[in-house]
C-alpha cells in the first residue's frame, strides 16, 4: 500500500538512490557491536565498529584529551587565554564523553520502541552550553583541575563561548529549558529547530538609541554540533499541483515543477543530569539541491546556478527578531515550512527504518508538540506526506495527524496571532493550500452539523479569514489538527478558553488544558549562582538539583539569623559581581549596597517598561524636592531588545537612557538613585543578573503576559517580585504567600471593566505626584537638546484608548514600591522574604512542567539504558 519515504523524499526519485539510511546509526542493531562485525540486515552490509572503552572522567584523562585536540586537531602550540582554542579543545574533550552516552541513548530508543516526542520550534535560545554540560556530566571539578594545571581559569574559558542566540525571548528560552529537563527525566524528546547563521541581533546603544548589529555566532565554528549529511531531506517550494487517477481508480495529487531546497541536519547533544542520557537537538540548515548544477553549468549559466544556491541558503540565514507581533514576510513562511517538512520527513524515515511501510502503530508512537503556531503548517504537511507520498486515504491520514499533533499557545495578544495570505500560500505551497481548504471544508461541515444554520459561527471559526485579502489563521489550523491545546499558566489557559479560543473550547472542551511554565534549576540556580547553590545544599542536601520540590525545606531556615547572614553574604557577592560588569559596560558605578531593582525582558508596551520609568522619575523628583529621606538607595536596572521595526519600543529605550543620564549625572542622586540600561541583554547576561537582583519587576497589564519565565528565575534566586496579577505571577504569589510579594494594579476583570471609560488625563490631574512626573517629562527636562523625541511615548500614556492602561496602575505601583522600600529597610525581614521566595520556587521547575506534559499529553515511557 504505502511506498517508502526516503531521505530525499521525492516521489519521482528511483528507490536505488535512497539507500543512504542503511548506514545510519539508527539502523545498527544492538547485537552487532563487535569490531568489524558484518550483518546483512536490510540486504546491505553494515560494519559496526567496536566501541572503544569509555573515556575516564578524571582530570588526567580530560587533560590528555584537551592536549590531543589542542595540538592535533586545532594545530596549536601556545595557550592564549583570549583565543577561542582552549575553549574549543575543552568542548571536544567533553564531547567525547557525551558521544558515548549519545550512542547508548539512541540504541535504547531503537530497542525500546518508545513513544517519541518531537518538539517543533522555530526558536531554541540555548545560550552557552559548556558549563551546563560539565554540571550535568558531573565533571566540572575535574575539568577545572585539568585546566588549572595549564594555568587556565575555567571561568575564563566559559566566558569565551558565544551564546547560541537562536531565539527571541521567553518562548525560545522555554524550549531550551524543556530540553534540559527532558534529558534529565530520561524522556525520549528530540528538539527540531533551525540552524540560523545569524541569531538574535546584538544591541548597541548609541546616544541612547538601540542600534542592531548582526550575530555571526558560527564564525569561529560551533564545536558542539555534528553534521549528519546522510539524513538530509528535500523540501519543495513553488510549482503547481496536478492530479491523475491511478490504476486502482484513486485520484492522486502531484506537486510538480518545484524549486527544491535541501535540509541538512546538525545535531547538538543534550545531556541529562548525571543519568547517562543524551538527547538530541536537531537543527536544519538550508542548502541548494546541487551545489554544482551540471545542467546549468553546461548551459553556461554559472551565475544563475550560484544565485539559485544563494536563494536556497537564504532560508536559514537569519532569525526573525520579532516578539509578540508577526509580520507576514514570505521568507518567514518558508522557514516555517522548511522546519516542519524536514522534521516530519525525518520522523517518518526513522519510523520506516524500524517498521517499513506499516503505519498502523505510528500515532501511538509519535507526538509532535508545536511551540506556538510557528510550526503549525506541520498539520497540513503531515497530511500531504501521508496522502501524496505514502498513498494513504484521507480519513486514515487525518486520524494519524489528529492523534499526533499537540499545540502550545504563548500569547493572548491578537496582533501576535499568525495569519498568512492565501495568495502567498498559493504561490509558495500550492499543495498545502489545497489540503488546508479540504481540512476547512470538512471542519465547517462539522460545525454546521453541531450548530445548524449558524453562519456567523462558521465565519468566526473558519480557517480562512475572508476579506479583500483572504488569510489563513494558523492558530485555528493548529487547534483543528491537534488533540491537545495548552496555555502556559493557569490564568492564561483560562483566558484562552474564555476569550481567544472560546468557540473552539465550546466545540472541543477536552482538548484544552494548562501547563504552567518553568525554568531549569540546573542553569538558573546551580550553574549561575554557585554561592547560593552551595549554601542551599549545606542546609538541605542536594536533592533539589533534580527534585526542586525539596527546596521547600529551606523554609525551616528562613528565621535562622546565621543562615540569613550567610544568605545576605552570597547576595552581596553576586551584586558586587554584577556591579563590576555594569561599570565595564556603561562606565557607571553602582554601589552594591543599593537595592537592585531589575526589569529585564523584551521591550514591549504591554510589559510596561514605561511604568518603571514613571516610577524612576517619581523617585528622582522626590529626592530633588527633599522628600526622599525614607528612600533606600536604589539601582534601577532595565535591559532588553526592541524589535527593529517596533518604533514605540525603540523610543522607550531612548527614554530610559535619557532619564538614566540625567539621574546619573546629578550629584544629589549619587548614593541614592542610579539608573542603568543594560545593553545587549541575553541569556548569559541573565545568568549574571538574576543572582544579584533584590526586586523583580513583573509589571505587565493584567491579561497580557501569557506566563513570564524571568519572574521564576528571579524568584528562584531570592528576589522578591513586584507585580500585577498576570501570567504566572498569580501562581508565584500563591506559592510564596501575599506577604512576600508586592502586588499592585488592576486585575483582568478590572482592566476589562475600565475599557471604554478610561480617562488617563483625569487620573494624572487627580494625583499630584503623577502630575509632577508627567510635567517633568513633558517639559523636556530629559531631552533638552532633542525636542519632541518623547512626544509619541508620552502621548500614549494620555490616550483614553491606551490598551496598556499605564496611567491606571501608576498610583498603585508607586504605593507597592513604597512597601518594597519599607521592607528593604528591615534587613532581616527582607532576607527572610528572600529565602521564602527561593523556598517557594519548587513548582517552577521545568522538571515539573515536563512531567505534566508527559503525564497529560505525551504519555511516553522514560528511556531505559542498557546496563
Ligand atoms: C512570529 C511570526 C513571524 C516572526 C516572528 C514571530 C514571533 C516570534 C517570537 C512571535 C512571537 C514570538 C515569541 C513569543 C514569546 O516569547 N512569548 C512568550 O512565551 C513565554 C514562554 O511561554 C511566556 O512566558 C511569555 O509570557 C510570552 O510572552
Amino acid at each position: 500500500m504505502a511506498t517508502r519515504l526516503g531521505d530525499e523524499s521525492l516521489g519521482n526519485k528511483p528507490l536505488e538512490n535512497r539507500s543512504s539510511e542503511n548506514t545510519s546509526l539508527e539502523n545498527r542493531s544492538s547485537e552487532n557491536r563487535s569490531l568489524g562485525n558484518r550483518s546483512d540486515k536490510a540486504g546491505i552490509g553494515e560494519i559496526e565498529l567496536l566501541q572503544s572503552p569509555d573515556r575516564p572522567m578524571t582530570a588526567d584523562a580530560i587533560l590528555e584529551d584537551f592536549t590531543h585536540y589542542f595540538g592535533r586537531l586545532l594545530g596549536r602550540r601556545t595557550i592564549r587565554t583570549r583565543s577561542p582554542y582552549p575553549y574549543q579543545a575543552v568542548v571536544f574533550a567533553v564531547r567525547d564523553r557525551l558521544m558515548e552516552r549519545w550512542g547508548k541513548t539512541r540504541m535504547a530508543l531503537e530497542r525500546n520502541n518508545n513513544r517519541r516526542v518531537a518538539y517543533l520550534s522555530l526558536e531554541f535560545l540555548m545560550g552557552r552550553l559548556l558549563r551546563n554540560a560539565l554540571l550535568n556530566l558531573g565533571v566540572e571539578a575535574e575539568t577545572r583541575e585539568a585546566l588549572s594545571r595549564l594555568g587556565l581559569e575555567i571561568e575564563e574559558v566559559y566566558e569565551r563561548e558565544l551564546d547560541a542566540g537562536l531565539g527571541n525571548g521567553g518562548l525560545g528560552r522555554l524550549a531550551a529549558c524543556f530540553l534540559d529537563s527532558c534529558a534529565t527525566l530520561s524522556l525520549p524528546v528530540i528538539g527540531y529547530g533551525i540552524r540560523y547563521q545569524y541569531g538574535m541581533f546584538h544591541q548597541r546603544i548609541d546616544n541612547g538609541y538601540q542600534v542592531e548589529e548582526p550575530d555571526p555566532w558560527l564564525r569561529e565554528g560551533f564545536p558542539w554540533e555534528v553534521k549528519r549529511f546522510e539524513f538530509a531531506k528535500r523540501i519543495k517550494f513553488g510549482g503547481r499541483t496536478t492530479s491523475y487517477v491511478d490504476s486502482r481508480g484513486e485520484t492522486r495529487y502531484l506537486w510538480v515543477d518545484t524549486h527544491d531546497v535541501m535540509a541538512i541536519p546538525y545535531d547538538v547533544p543534550i545531556p541529562g543530569y548525571r543519568n547517562d542520557v543524551c538527547n538530541t537537538l536537531r537543527l536544519w540548515s538550508a542548502a541548494a539541491t546541487d551545489a554544482f548544477n551540471l545542467e546549468e553549468f553546461n548551459a553556461g549559466d554559472y551565475g544563475d546556478a550560484v544565485a539559485a544556491k544563494n536563494e536556497a541558503e537564504n532560508i536559514t540565514m537569519v532569525l526573525y527578531p520579532n516578539a509578540e507581533t508577526y509580520n507576514g514576510q514570505e521568507l518567514r513562511l518558508k522557514q516555517q515550512y522548511f522546519l516542519a517538512s524536514a522534521s516530519l520527513q525525518d520522523t517518518i524515515r526513522f519510523w520506516q527504518s524500524l517498521h517499513g511501510d506499516d503505519f498502523a502503530g505510528f500515532a501511538d508512537k509519535n507526538v509532535f508538540q508545536l511551540n506556538d503556531t510557528h510550526p503549525a503548517i506541520a498539520v497540513a504537511e503531515l497530511m500531504r506526506l501521508l496522502i501524496d507520498e505514502l498513498h494513504m486515504g484521507w480519513d486514515e491520514a487525518w486520524d494519524i495527524t489528529g492523534r499526533t499533533m499537540a499545540y502550545t499557545n504563548h500569547t493572548l495578544l491578537p496582533e501576535a496571532l499568525e495569519k498568512w495570505p492565501v495568495a502567498m500560500f498559493r504561490r509558495l505551497l500550492p499543495r498545502l493550500l489545497e489540503i488546508i481548504y479540504e481540512i476547512n471544508a470538512r471542519f465547517i461541515a462539522e460545525i454546521s452539523h453541531r450548530w445548524p444554520g449558524d453562519s456567523e459561527r462558521i465565519r468566526r471559526m473558519s480557517l480562512i479569514q475572508e476579506g479583500d485579502e483572504p488569510m489563513i489563521r494558523m492558530a485555528y489550523l493548529a487547534i483543528v489538527g491537534s488533540f491537545s491545546v495548552n496555555g502556559v499558566a493557569g490564568l492564561h489557559s483560562r483566558l484562552l478558553r474564555e476569550g481567544l479560543f472560546r468557540d473552539f473550547a465550546e466545540l472541543w472542551p477536552h482538548k484544552f488544558n494548562n501547563k504552567t511554565n518553568g525554568v531549569t534549576q540546573r542553569r538558573w540556580l546551580a550553574a549561575c549562582n554557585p554561592g547560593l547553590s552551595d549554601l542551599i545544599t549545606e542546609a538541605i542536601g542536594d536533592d533539589w538539583v533534580v527534585d526542586l520540590s525539596q527546596i521547600g525545606r529551606l523554609r525551616d531556615h528562613a528565621d535562622d539569623r546565621e543562615f540569613q547572614r550567610l544568605w545576605r553574604h552570597v547576595k552581596l557577592a553576586n551584586k558586587v559581581r554584577l556591579s563590576r560588569r555594569l561599570t565595564e559596560l556603561t562606565g557607571i558605578e553602582v554601589p552594591p549596597a543599593m537595592m537592585f531593582d531589575v526589569q529585564v525582558k523584551r521591550l514591549h508596551e504591554y510589559k510596561r517598561q514605561l511604568l518603571n520609568v514613571l516610577h524612576a522619575v517619581h523617585l528622582y523628583d522626590r529626592i530633588r524636592r527633599g522628600d526622599g529621606d525614607e528612600l533606600v538607595p536604589r539601582a534601577i536596572i532595565i535591559g532588553g531588545k526592541a524589535a527593529p521595526g517596533y518604533a514605540m519600543a525603540k523610543r522607550t529605550i531612548k527614554c530610559i537612557n535619557n532619564v538614566a543620564r540625567v539621574i546619573n549625572s546629578d550629584p544629589i542622586m549619587a548614593d541614592r538613585l542610579r539608573m542603568i540600561f543594560y545593553p545587549d541583554y541575553n541569556v548569559s547576561a541573565m545568568e549574571l543578573i538574576c543572582p544579584a537582583a533584590d526586586l523583580s519587576e513583573q509589571i505587565s497589564t493584567a491579561g497580557k503576559e501569557a506566563s513570564g519565565t524571568g519572574n521564576m528565575k528571579f524568584m528562584m534566586n531570592g528576589a522578591i517580585t513586584i507585580g500585577t496579577l498576570d501570567g504566572a505571577n498569580v501562581e508565584i504569589r500563591e506559592a510564596v504567600g501575599e506577604d512576600n510579594f508586592f502586588l499592585f494594579g488592576l486585575n483582568v476583570e478590572e482592566v476589562q471593566a475600565m475599557r471604554g471609560h478610561y480617562r488617563p488625563d483625569d487620573i494624572i490631574d487627580a494625583d499630584s505626584d503623577f502630575s509632577r512626573v508627567v510635567k517633568l517629562l513633558e517639559s523636556g527636562h530629559f531631552n533638552r537638546f532633542e525636542p519632541g523625541v518623547f512626544d509619541d511615548v508620552l502621548r500614549s500614556i494620555r490616550e483614553p484608548s491606551d490598551p496598556w492602561m499605564t496611567a491606571a496602575d501608576f498610583r498603585s505601583y508607586v504605593d507597592a514600591q513604597a512597601r518594597a522600600n519599607a521592607a528593604f529597610r528591615d534587613v532581616d525581614d527582607w532576607t527572610r522574604k528572600s529565602i521564602l521566595n527561593t523556598a517557594a520556587s519548587g513548582r517552577f521547575s521545568t522538571d515539573r512542567t515536563m512531567r505534566d506534559y508527559n503525564d497529560e499529553i505525551w504519555h511516553a515511557d522514560p528511556i531505559v539504558l542498557e546496563v
